[in-house]
């Protein structure tokens, strides 16, 4: 499990806002609109209770506080418990916690403690960052003239899927229910059999030439997105972190690259716990 560490956080309140108008810029919604859309959910006030968590790796720095600011910087209350892990817990109820986040080295969670909703981070991440993709407007198939037979221009409805993990899947699942055109790439070959057996994807042929106006990427490498692929404009969403492509490349091709380390999953999580909105 690719952990995240106190220098992976140092610039995420900046990464979230300018992430957040760059994803207004693409789908017409903010992020917190577009996961009222995702989820049909809405906040009501909600009290956030963060629990830092000692086991594993233990506690990283400036994790908690992420979560925090992450919380009021969406316009909810929320705080980080004095105590940790069960003590944590226990002080987090006490103190009228509506909804509890913690992490241990192998869950980030959300629960709402309220209506008995909980959310799994990898699962929410995966998520949201491929709605971002699929609602992104102008991609414009500003290098490609042919159109389908939906009157799209080519590319618009392709996506190229690098990395089939705990937070890859539930983003190719998102894609598909989304109408994409999805191509899967994985360095584990055996990952990807078993995802073009399980799912209506293709596998993404690194010697085939294809090039891809939208990538989802989440590996724990760094410069994962072959230049050959890439076209004039394109759009990647990744929350891999180290960044899956250099700046020399994002500058060669004008891409634009919505990524951020923990804020936006932590939102999309929140949305998966709210109570549900009617109409
Ligand atoms: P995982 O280990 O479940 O999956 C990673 C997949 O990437 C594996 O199937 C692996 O074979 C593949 N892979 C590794 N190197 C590759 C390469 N060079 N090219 C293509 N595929 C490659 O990991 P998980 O949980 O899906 O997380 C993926 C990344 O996303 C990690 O770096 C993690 O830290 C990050 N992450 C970021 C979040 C955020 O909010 N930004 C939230 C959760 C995870
Ligand atoms: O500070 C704490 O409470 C720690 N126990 C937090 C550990 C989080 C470990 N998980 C991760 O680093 C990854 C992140 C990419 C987001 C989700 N899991
Ligand atoms: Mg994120």
């Amino acid at each position: 499990m690719a952990l995240l560490t106190s220098e992976d956080l140092a610039n995420m309140t900046n990464a979230l806002i300018e992430n957040d108008r760059l994803i207004t810029e693409l789908t017409g919604l903010s992020l917190d609109g577009l996961c009222r859309e995702i989820y049909k959910t809405a906040p009501k006030n909600e009290k956030i209770g963060i629990i830092p968590i000692t086991a594993g790796g233990g506690i990283i720095g400036s994790f908690s506080e992420s979560l925090l600011f992450t919380a009021r910087h969406f316009g909810m209350d929320g705080f980080i418990t004095k105590n940790t892990d069960v003590a944590g817990y226990y002080e987090a109820v006490m103190k009228g916690a509506d909804i509890i986040l913690m992490a241990d080295d192998l869950a980030y969670i959300a629960q709402n403690l309220r209506n008995g909703k909980i959310s799994h981070n990898q699962i929410c991440t995966g998520r949201i960052y491929a709605e971002i993709l699929c609602r992104a407007k102008n991609t414009g198939g500003k290098n490609t003239n042919d159109k389908n037979a939906d009157g799209k221009n080519a590319g618009d409805n392709e996506v190229l899927v690098i990395g089939l993990g705990k937070v890859g899947t539930p983003a190719l699942e998102t894609f598909i229910k989304g109408g994409q055109d999805v191509y899967v790439f994985d360095v584990d070959s055996n990952r990807v059999d078993a995802i073009v057996s399980k799912y209506p994807v293709k596998k993404y042929d690194p010697n085939g030439g294809k090039t891809f106006l939208k990538i989802f990427e989440a590996t724990p490498c760094a410069d994962t997105i072959p230049e050959k692929c890439l076209l004039r404009g394109s759009l990647i969403s990744t929350p891999g972190i180290p960044c899956c492509i250099s700046d020399e490349l994002i500058e060669k091709y004008g891409v634009r690259v919505v990524q951020e380390p923990l804020g936006i999953g932590t939102l999309s999580m929140l949305y998966g716990v709210f109570d549900e909105v009617k109409g």
